[in-house]
């Protein structure tokens, strides 16, 4: 099966591109390298040194014979990519090829447009292209966790099924995003949806929680493999910022009381799960929806926990409840459903001490990367 990976020079992308190559799948890149040009101008830079793409491609085609073409060039560039779809002729696309920093979004206007203009019309021309040069084609979307926002009842997935003045349907699942970056994703999710309907297309909505964690047995094979580590006030998330803090002796930054409680996943099951996406299609004219995460977890408890295993570890970790600079719930309900990739074997890496022990030390290795500058946020919602 041809799987073309758009966004494959990302965090999720990158490691997704590798171990489906690994497994037989012939695989090719499509990237436009904006995620580098962002950091460039936002003066950050991940964790990691990571290699320029030609050179990290070049590397995994040495150690492993396979072949890994690639594409550079942006989705919204509708010549090119449909170059691209016709040359590669690919059976799945794995759609991570995104503004994907909820923070970014909410920095100005300029930044608002950018990722709304950037992901939604870019979702619309890769529809577009599928319909018009590859209707049997699957595309696997990445949406995510915070479409759904934190509402007072337990969170299905992708629908939900009404009674309403005595008649019954089942209708998508209301959604509630906390930011311009999360109501991209809501809207990918309409248009999505609709092009199913009204072209027949196979989509499935990876609906995916916080990733924390940075090896796979593919980019762990070699130092050039490395995956990026983003733990910057605007890209990094949750956890990993947490293990880089605790590693530097940065008090976490737990934002707000800490209550506020997200799904998260590791990243090896991220690569999974778009496995079990692309091995079981979905069918013609089908809008799928999986929530992909394996636990929930409140931020305290997130904090509590990289304190915990630090101290076995010899670090003296601080956590610091700061002023929350988004506009979100702090105390809230929270249960999502998480069957659907559970039922296609999916087998949980669940967080654990030594997940943490090996992310803290990952961090210790490259600590002398890190600008501390960028730990604080700088972005606020309001
Ligand atoms: P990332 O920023 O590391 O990677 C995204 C990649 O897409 C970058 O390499 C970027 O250059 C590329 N890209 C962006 N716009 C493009 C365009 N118009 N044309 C071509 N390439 C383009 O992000 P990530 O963390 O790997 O996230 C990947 C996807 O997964 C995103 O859609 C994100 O919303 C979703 N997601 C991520 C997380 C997470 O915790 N990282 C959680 C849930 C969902
Ligand atoms: N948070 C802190 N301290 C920090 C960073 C974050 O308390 O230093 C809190 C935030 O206030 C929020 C929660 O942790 O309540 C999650 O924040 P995050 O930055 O880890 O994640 P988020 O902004 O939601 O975005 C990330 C990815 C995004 C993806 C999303 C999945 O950047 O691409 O869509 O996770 S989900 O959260 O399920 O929507």
């Amino acid at each position: 099966m041809k799987v073309l990976v758009i966004g494959g020079d990302g965090y999720c992308g990158w490691a997704t591109a590798l171990y489906l190559s690994e497994l037989g799948y012939e695989v090719a890149i499509l990237d436009s390298l904006v995620r580098r040009h962002w950091d460039a101008e936002l003066c950050i830079q991940t964790l990691t040194p990571i290699a320029p793409i030609q050179q990290r491609v070049g590397r995994w085609e040495e150690l492993t014979g396979k072949s890994l073409p690639l594409y550079i060039g942006d989705i919204n560039n509708y010549s090119f990519l449909s170059a691209t779809l016709q040359e590669f002729k690919p059976d799945s696309i794995v759609h991570f090829g995104e503004q994907r920093s909820a923070p970014f979004s909410m920095i100005d206007r300029e930044h608002a447009v950018l990722t709304q203009t950037n992901n939604v019309m870019g979702t619309l021309n890769l529809l577009y292209a599928i319909h018009e040069l590859l209707p049997d084609c699957h595309l696997v979307k990445l949406g995510t966790m915070g479409e759904y926002g934190t509402p007072n009842i337990d969170i299905e997935e992708g629908y939900i099924t009404i009674e309403h003045n005595g008649r019954k349907d089942t209708l998508p699942y209301p959604k509630q995003p906390g930011s311009f970056y999360h109501l991209s994703k809501v809207h990918d999710t309409h248009n999505i949806h609709f092009a199913c309907k009204v072209w027949g297309i196979r989509a499935t909505d990876l609906n995916q929680g916080v990733v924390y964690g940075v090896l796979t047995d593919q980019t762990g094979r070699d130092e050039l493999l490395i995956n990026r580590l983003d733990y910057d006030g605007i890209y990094g998330t949750a956890l990993n910022r947490f293990c880089i803090q605790a590693a530097i002796g940065h008090p976490l930054t737990v934002y707000g009381n800490g209550s506020q409680t997200r799904t998260f996943l590791d990243i090896r099951d991220t690569v999974r799960c778009v496995e079990l996406a692309i091995a079981t299609p979905a069918a013609k004219g089908e809008f799928r929806v999986f929530n992909q995460f394996t636990e929930q977890f409140s931020v305290k408890d997130l904090a509590l926990k990289v304190q915990k295993a630090g101290s076995t570890l010899g670090l003296k970790v601080e956590i610091n409840n700061i002023e929350n600079p988004r506009v979100e719930k702090e105390d809230h309900y929270f249960k999502a459903t998480n069957t659907n990739l559970l039922n296609l074997g999916l087998e949980p890496h669940f967080l654990s001490d030594s997940l943490l022990d090996s992310l803290l030390n990952f961090a210790v290795k490259y600590q002398d990367r890190v600008d501390r500058t960028q730990i604080l946020p700088k972005v606020s919602w309001r």
